[in-house]
C-alpha cells in the first residue's frame, strides 16, 4: 500500500496541522511506503514572499522529523524536487471540466478572504490531483477540508482512465481520522493559518501561554455553573486528554466556582507537556540543519525515480 500526504509551507505548523495530517501521516509510515512532501509549488498561491517560503519550508522539514516521520521508513521530499508533477497537472487539466473546479469550497473560501483569485489557486485541485496520481497512491490521510479535493482527484483520475485507457491512474481513497477531521481554531472555526486562530506547535512557552488565554468564551461569570459542551477550551483539551480527564475537566465546568482562565491555565499544561518531548527533539535538530537537508535530498531521488516511470507510462498514452 501506498500512503501520500503533503503540507504547504505557508506558515507556522499548527495544532491543525498536526492533528488532521502530519500525526495520522507518521503513524501510519509502519503501514505501507509512504511519500511525503512539502507542497511548495501550492503555497506559491498564497506565499508571495520567497525569503518566507524558504524559512517556512526549512522549519516544515525539521517539524516533520522532530514528530517523527522516520526516513528509514518513510520518502520525504519538496514538492518542487519533482517538477514532473507540474507535467502531469497539465496534462491533467486538459481532461479537468471547469464546472468541476468552479464547485470547491476552497477556492470560493479563500478568494472570499482576500486572496488573490489566480488561475494557480483556482488550479490548486489539479496540482493535488497530480501529486497524489504520480505516485499510484492509495491511501491519502488528511484533514476534513481536503474531503472535496480527494473527490475531484479521483473524478478527474477516472476521466483521464476514460480517455486513455482503463487502470492508467490509480483512484485513491482518503482516510480522515474522525475525532481530529476539523480540529477549531481560537474562536472555534476551523483552526488555520489564513484565519488567524492557530495554536501553533512549536511555539515558544510563553507566547504558547498568551495564545491560549486568547480563546474565545462566553461571559459566564466565575462562581456560575458552564456549559463544557459548546467549549472550544474542552475541544481542545479532549484531543490530548485521556476520557477519564476530559470526564473531570467537564465536571469542574458544571460545578461552577472556577474562571475560564483557570480552565485555559489546565488545557496550557496539557499541550505545554504533551509536545515537549517533541519540542526538545526539535531544538537537537535546529543544531544540525545538514540532517533534514540530506533526508530531502534522499527523498527527492527515489520520488522523482518513480515519478518519472509513470510519466513514461502517461506520456506514452497521451500520444507523446
Ligand atoms: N483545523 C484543521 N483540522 C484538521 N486538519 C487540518 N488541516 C489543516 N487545518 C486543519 C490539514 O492539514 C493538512 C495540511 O494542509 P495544508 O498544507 O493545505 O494547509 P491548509 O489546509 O492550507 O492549512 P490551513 O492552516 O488551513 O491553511 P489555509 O489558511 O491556507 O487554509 C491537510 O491535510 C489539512 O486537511
Amino acid at each position: 500500500m501506498r500512503i501520500l500526504s503533503g503540507i504547504q509551507p505557508s506558515g507556522r505548523l499548527h495544532l491543525g496541522n498536526y492533528l488532521g495530517m502530519m500525526q495520522p501521516a507518521i503513524q501510519l509510515q509502519d503501514e505501507g511506503e509512504a511519500y511525503y512532501f512539502i507542497a511548495d509549488y501550492h503555497s506559491l498561491t498564497t506565499t508571495t514572499d520567497p525569503e518566507a517560503l524558504r524559512s517556512y519550508s526549512k522549519d516544515l522539514a525539521l517539524d516533520f522529523l522532530a514528530c517523527g516521520l522516520d526516513p528509514g521508513k518513510a520518502v520525504f521530499f519538496r514538492q518542487s524536487d519533482v517538477p514532473e508533477v507540474t507535467e502531469l497537472a497539465w496534462m491533467l487539466s486538459c481532461v479537468t471540466p471547469m464546472g468541476l473546479l468552479e464547485r470547491c469550497h476552497s477556492f470560493k473560501d479563500k478568494t472570499s478572504r482576500g486572496i488573490a483569485a489566480s488561475h494557480g489557486l483556482f488550479a490548486y485541485p489539479v496540482l493535488m490531483a497530480a501529486d497524489i496520481l504520480i505516485y499510484d497512491s492509495d491511501l491519502v490521510p488528511v484533514g476534513q477540508d481536503q474531503k472535496q479535493h480527494l473527490e475531484v482527484t479521483r473524478d478527474i483520475a477516472q476521466k483521464f482512465n476514460d480517455r486513455y485507457g482503463d487502470g492508467l491512474l490509480k483512484l485513491p481513497t482518503p482516510r480522515i481520522r474522525s475525532e481530529t477531521a476539523a480540529v477549531p481554531g481560537l474562536d472555534g472555526q476551523k483552526m488555520s493559518k489564513s484565519y488567524g486562530n492557530t495554536i501553533d506547535l512549536f511555539e515558544p512557552e510563553k507566547a504558547l501561554r498568551k495564545k491560549i488565554m486568547r480563546i474565545v468564551t462566553d461571559s459566564t461569570p466565575v462562581e456560575a455553573p458552564k456549559d463544557p459542551d459548546g467549549s472550544y477550551i474542552v475541544q481542545l483539551y479532549q484531543l490530548f486528554a485521556t476520557a477519564e480527564e476530559t470526564a473531570a475537566l467537564k465536571d469542574q465546568f458544571r460545578a461552577g466556582g472556577r474562571g475560564y482562565g483557570d480552565f485555559k491555565q489546565i488545557l496550557f499544561e496539557k499541550i505545554r507537556d504533551h509536545f515537549a518531548g517533541i519540542r526538545e527533539s526539535r531544538l537537537e535538530l535546529e543544531n544540525q540543519p545538514w540532517k533534514a537537508e540530506e533526508v530531502l535530498h534522499h527523498g527527492a531521488h527515489k520520488a522523482r525515480s518513480v515519478a518519472r516511470m509513470t510519466m513514461e507510462r502517461i506520456r506514452a498514452a497521451v500520444g507523446f
